[in-house]
């Protein structure tokens, strides 16, 4: 039953009255304190798309990823353990500002119309939350709205955002043909840690790998999932674990950090010749990096894991005999120029540019029989179609050297998680191939060299007057700047340089690259110049 005096009744009021909530490419986020009555909102939310999509079980992911500790967010995680679908994102922020009782049943009377939901359809909802002080008191407000819709929930406690999303795919494909796994947490680890030990029989284990935890989620997560594994077949060593002194989760380090400091965390001693990742604070998020024997710093970043995915990848479909298996690569216009270059010119994949944020990338990468995508942040996964999925299962090798390429491919298509970006799953994916090659990571650099990047933020009057097209690399509006920055970007050799409003930060971001340090900074200030 639904009832709407129950849902106007327990409303939890705004926060602050004045503050406009927006649902974005990483769901709510903002500081914690704002975000209680966003989580009653959400959780009714939740229970509708599960109405409208006939019971299944829809999730909710309470976190706020590489956010500071102080902030929080949530996000809904649809029926196949995708993103909640973009056309629903709009009733999301007109739920969540939805300031009293009688307007917010109003809304959610405009959801059920304009959905055609039957109300009287059960609702599904499971849910889970990272390592933030603020998760418990939202939890409790999330509970509060789930109780109001009348929905039927499950608390799956701290979980990272991709287990999450493995659970609710697994939930909802129980019992069918294309089942994706056990819906548990223990369940995860299975899949994951035999899919490993398969992709790499018989191949010597590589030196131990430092991963950093961000002092978040990944941290508790990953040493569960090693004790899933034998040491013999895979060695990590968990830094960055703190997960109860206040203040520490993603404080200088993370994969963040890393990333945008393009250094290690101070709290990593690194020297040549060891291996190191980091995760994010969700661990949705990895790259890795090492030092040279001259002390120069590394990054392997996502264009780097989506190049050395590609590139085993398309080897193992040409081994295997199944090579009408087409491997692509989605990227944003963040991907380095080299990435690209080394994609499309040397191995000869096809590669498609979408929009900043991880669903556009993930729609694009289902065009692919195999569809490689990754953010140069780190965030990304491996798309198998159902075509593919098929053939690989089906396949009949006629050598020993084509029996071992499937039963490698095979075990990529359990080891990587299919549902969304997935730092464990992703590290485990980065490690089989390493391990497969016996590559090290400097083996693994030499694929290209990047372009010196710079990404500089700009905090501008109305960043909203920034409108893009070609998947964000041109400015429309403000009429004429584009043509300004073409000017400039013509006197760089190599040079590249796009402004797009950020969607999750107040702020523009000015990108560039050029064939030099110098050029490069010069370009971006210059750009940033003309933006602000
Ligand atoms: P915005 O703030 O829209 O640039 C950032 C990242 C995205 C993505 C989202 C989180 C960059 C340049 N942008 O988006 O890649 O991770 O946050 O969903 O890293
Ligand atoms: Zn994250």
């Amino acid at each position: 039953t639904f009832d709407t005096s129950a849902i106007k009744n327990n409303i939890i009021a705004h926060e602050k009255s004045e503050f406009v909530y927006t649902y974005g490419t990483a769901g709510f986020r903002s500081n914690a304190d704002v975000l209680g009555s966003v989580m009653y909102k959400v959780a009714i939310l939740a229970a509708l798309r599960s109405k409208k999509l006939n019971g299944a079980t829809i999730g909710v992911m309470i976190t706020a990823s590489h956010n500071p500790e102080e902030d929080n967010g949530v996000k809904l995680v649809d029926p196949r353990g995708e993103m909640l679908e973009q056309s629903w994102e709009v009733y999301a922020t007109k739920l969540a500002n939805a300031k009293d009782g009688d307007s917010l049943v109003q809304v959610v009377q405009d959801v059920i119309a304009q959905n055609k939901i039957d109300v009287e359809t059960p609702a599904n909802v499971i849910y889970a939350y990272d390592t933030r002080p603020s998760c418990p008191h939202l939890v409790k407000c999330l509970e509060l709205g789930l109780k109001a819709a009348g929905a039927q929930s499950t608390n799956f406690g701290l979980k990272t955002t991709p287990m999450l999303h493995y659970l609710v795919r697994c939930i909802n494909t129980a019992g069918t043909s294309d089942a994706y796994g056990e819906p548990t947490e223990e369940g995860y680890y299975t899949k994951l840690t035999s899919a490993f030990s398969a992709a790499v029989k018989g191949k010597p284990r590589l030196s131990t790998l430092h991963v950093d935890c961000a002092n978040g989620v990944g941290a508790p997560k990953l040493r569960e999932m090693t004790k899933h594994i034998s040491s013999d077949v895979l060695s990590v060593d968990v830094v960055n674990e703190d997960i109860t002194t206040l203040g520490q989760l993603n404080k200088n380090c993370g994969a963040d950090y890393v990333k945008t400091q393009q250094r290690a965390p101070p709290s990593i001693s690194i020297k040549a010749g060891d291996r190191c990742c980091s995760f994010d604070g969700d661990a949705d998020r990895i790259v890795f990096y090492y030092v040279t024997e001259d002390g120069t710093f590394r990054l392997l970043d996502g264009d780097k894991i989506a190049g050395l995915a590609a590139l085993f990848i398309a080897e193992l479909v040409q081994e295997a005999g199944i090579d009408s298996i087409k491997v692509g690569v989605v990227q944003t216009a963040y991907a380095n120029g080299s990435s690209t270059n080394y994609l499309t010119k040397v191995l000869n994949v096809p590669v498609s540019c979408v929009s900043t944020g991880v669903k556009h990338l993930h729609h694009e990468a289902e065009k692919y029989d195999v569809g490689v995508y990754f953010e140069a942040n780190g965030h990304g996964t491996v798309l198998f179609s159902p075509d593919a999925l098929n053939i690989i299962k089906t396949a009949e090798a006629k050598t020993p050297a084509q029996k071992q390429a499937i039963t490698q491919l095979a075990a990529l298509t359990d080891l990587i998680n299919q549902t969304v970006g997935d730092a464990i799953s992703d590290m485990l994916l980065v490690e089989a191939i390493l391990t497969s090659r016996q590559w090290s990571f400097e083996e693994w650099d030499q694929a290209y060299t990047d372009l010196p990047n710079r990404l500089v933020k700009v905090v501008v009057s109305d960043r909203h007057i920034f409108k893009t097209t070609n998947a964000e690399r041109q400015l429309v509006e403000p009429a004429g700047l584009q043509a300004e920055i073409d000017a400039l970007v013509a006197k760089y050799s190599n040079g590249r340089s796009f402004v797009r409003a950020s969607g999750t930060e107040d702020a523009v971001r000015v990108y560039a690259e050029a064939a030099t340090r110098a050029e490069t900074d010069d370009l971006a200030f210059k750009v940033a110049q003309l933006v602000y």
